[in-house]
């Protein structure tokens, strides 16, 4: 079963370049954290990665939401990404047409298939936006298809999230994992679950966010990689508050392969 093979022994299983990836940079680093950069403003998301990069294997980004979002951004990105060993998911979640999304994809003023080593894609619209993400670029790319999510009241039933797991199965070189909350969810060891919705004291935000804790997501539900937030980011000090969440998350994937 997957939930109890280490991350290296996953990334020999791997049919996806980043998945492979991922999981060597996790097992280098000792760290299943994705930081999710959340803030509006270049300059800080920037001074976040400087300060925390090295905590974390993934850094999660919404350029869409960035008030100052230019190429330069992107390089500085870039940059702090291969001295601090991380890699970059654009949390696009992509839910269109395959024509639409092969444009949103390489096109506009984010041109995400340049610089993002993976993105979010719903698999709602049908295989062709699958279609249109595999071959939009020549380097090794990978995609996270969203099987479930981790806000209450979302509409996605098992049967939902069982054909949405089938879907993939084509895209055995494209797909890098799913985002999703259980561990039943799907069993191919060389495929990561990248579960959001976690820090530390389980609770609700205002709008309908769920979290659960880190030995609930990793030791119970089958979490690989964890994504945190304002759970790091709304922090006082977000350097010591990444390493408290890296060694929680870490703690619990080793308790979890020891059996
Ligand atoms: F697919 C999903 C999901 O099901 N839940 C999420 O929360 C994605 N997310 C993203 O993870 C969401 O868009 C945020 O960027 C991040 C969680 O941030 P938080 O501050 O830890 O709640």
């Amino acid at each position: 079963e997957r939930m109890f093979l280490s991350y290296e022994k996953r990334a020999e299983l791997s049919t996806n370049a980043i998945a492979k990836q991922l999981f060597n940079i996790m097992a280098a680093k000792k760290t299943n954290l994705c930081l999710s950069v959340d803030l509006t403003s270049s300059t800080k998301i920037l001074d976040l990665i400087e300060k925390v990069g090295n905590h974390v294997c993934l850094i999660k980004t919404h350029v869409d939401i960035i008030e100052d979002f230019s190429s330069g951004f992107v390089s500085s990105l870039q940059h702090l990404a291969k001295k601090l060993n991380f890699l970059i998911l654009e949390d696009r979640k992509y839910a269109d047409i395959g024509h639409t999304v092969s444009l949103q994809y390489t096109r506009g003023l984010y041109n995400v298939s340049d610089w993002a080593d993976c993105v979010t894609c719903h698999s709602l619209p049908g295989e062709g936006i699958l279609k249109a993400l595999n071959g939009a670029s020549n380097t090794d790319k990978g995609v996270f298809l969203l099987a479930e999510m981790s806000s209450e009241g979302n509409l996605i039933t098992q049967q939902y999230t069982q054909e949405t797991v089938k879907m993939a199965e084509k895209y055995a070189e494209l797909i890098c994992g799913f985002v999703c909350q259980n561990k039943d969810t799907f069993k191919n060891p060389g495929i990561i679950q990248l579960t959001p919705g976690v820090q530390l004291e389980s609770s609700k935000d205002n709008l309908g966010q769920v979290y659960n804790t880190p030995e609930k997501v990793v030791l119970e539900n089958g979490g690989d990689v964890m994504v945190v937030g304002r759970g790091i980011v709304a922090a006082k000090n977000s350097e010591i508050q990444a390493v408290l969440y890296k060694d929680a998350l870490w703690k619990c994937y080793t308790k979890r392969i020891s059996g």
